[in-house]
């Protein structure tokens, strides 16, 4: 890892907006299974994955779930229902409710919340097909409300025929409702337009490949879309209180996510710069992802120093991390300095795996310093909202001239003749 001092510092990855094949391939599937419906999604899946379905075994089946349950080692099903039941407890925090506000004209404003009525979940298939990643996008959704959360994810996980079992109990756990195996550009153009055998749904969210990006993309309009994440990012602000080898291995595991992820140390003390970057190579030596690991670490990972933890943080400010680790002595006393972070975690326990998989925080955060100006992943991704009037007499008749002043401002003739007409009817007309 490069050690260099603050100054000339810069991360900026560029989004990958795939070649212009890639966007050709994309069109043609989205608009084939937008007006073929089930005929192209199944051609398509066995074109691109190799699998010839027939409709009525698109769906996952409840006897499929069960024999998943089978499969997988009763400690990972009391992990995954565990970091279930915190991920819930969190985000229930984060419920808004509708609300009315009566005023002294007995007119009455609100706000009416309101869940989406069906949510679609992408699963990717391959290597970074997560079961954490499963309750993130879904619990969220559950928690506000929605009623008909359907997942997709290709019928083949990693390589083995079938969908990973460790996917279908995370999937179980969360609380889906219904498992399609289908990927790929034409499962999103399936949960867009919907086909014989899938509804059509709201908003689609979920990680997956350039052409599942590409879809997205494609489709947001005709439903909404979540943000597509870059890859993971670290930024760990440590003074020399802290242990080199926790920060080496906090380091370590976000690079190890794939070869573009960076991990970034932000620190006051040379030695402590020398001693961090020792203990990365001391522990990649032994990382099984060593190459991604070591890959994300040449090209993405930098030391940086600084004069006073004030200073790593104004550098953190800039960078807006996905994810920011202050191991410092007293790391509460610089909570408010600290404006662009997607997550933050203080002190030496407070390791970015904990947040990843446990803590109860969503996982899908920022990227590429989008911190900047948005946030991780909650309930609020998962419901809209309806504005309320209900305009009393009273209320009409005293502020009926103000809203013709700024109607006729507007050249709006009609909207001002609109209100006249109730006011002349109460005996109240404007300027005649
Ligand atoms: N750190 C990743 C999420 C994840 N980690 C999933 C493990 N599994 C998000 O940046
Ligand atoms: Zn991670």
């Amino acid at each position: 890892m490069r050690i260099v001092s603050a100054g000339q510092f810069q991360l900026k990855r560029e989004v990958d907006y795939g070649s212009a094949e890639q966007n050709a391939i994309v069109k043609a599937i989205v608009s084939a299974v937008k007006n073929e419906g089930d005929a192209a999604l199944l051609n398509y899946t066995e074109q691109l994955d190799g699998m010839k379905l027939a409709p009525e075994s698109l769906r996952v089946t409840e006897e499929e779930l069960r024999a998943a349950y089978e499969q997988v080692e009763p400690s990972f099903v009391s992990a995954i229902s565990a970091a279930a039941e915190n991920i819930r407890a969190y985000h229930s925090r984060q419920k808004r409710n509708s609300w009315m506000d009566l005023q002294p004209d007995g007119s009455i404003l609100g706000q009416i919340i309101r869940p989406l009525k069906r949510v679609g979940v992408y699963v990717p298939g391959g290597k970074a097909s997560y079961p954490s990643s499963v309750l993130m996008n879904v619990i969220p959704a559950q928690v506000a409300g929605v009623p008909e959360i359907v997942m997709v994810t290709p019928p083949a996980t990693n390589g083995k025929a079938g969908i990973d079992p460790y996917i279908l109990v995370a999937a179980a756990e969360a609380g889906v409702n219904e498992i399609y195996r289908v990927g790929g550009a034409q499962a999103i153009a399936a949960l867009a337009y919907g086909t014989e055998s899938i509804a059509p749904v709201d908003k689609i969210c979920g990680p997956g490949n350039i052409y599942v990006a590409l879809a997205k993309r494609e489709v947001y309009g005709a439903v909404d879309i979540d943000s597509i994440a870059g890859p993971s990012e670290i930024a760990v602000l440590a003074d020399d209180s802290a242990d080199p080898a926790y920060v080496a291995a906090d380091l370590l595991s976000q690079a190890e996510h794939d070869e573009m992820a960076s991990a970034v140390l932000v620190t006051t003390s040379e030695a402590f710069a020398n001693a961090c970057r020792d203990e990365v190579q001391r522990q990649l030596a032994e990382l099984p992802r060593r190459e991604i690991a070591e890959a994300s670490i040449n090209s993405y990972g930098v030391i940086l120093l600084v004069d006073s933890i004030e200073e790593g943080i104004s550098v953190i400010n800039q960078m807006a991390p996905e994810h920011f680790e202050l191991i410092v002595e007293e790391p509460i006393a610089y909570l408010g300095l600290i404006e662009n972070a997607g997550a933050i975690f203080l002190g030496p326990y407070s390791s970015e795996p904990v947040g990843d998989y446990f803590a109860g925080p969503n996982h899908i955060i920022p990227t590429n310093g989008t911190a900047r100006y948005s946030s991780p992943v909650d309930v609020d991704d998962f419901i809209k909202k309806s504005s309320l009037i209900y305009y009393s007499k009273e209320a009409l008749l005293t502020n009926g001239e103000t809203i013709m002043e700024l109607a006729r401002r507007e050249g709006l003739e009609g909207h001002a003749r609109a209100i006249e007409i109730r006011m002349r009817k109460e005996g109240k007309a404007g300027n005649e």
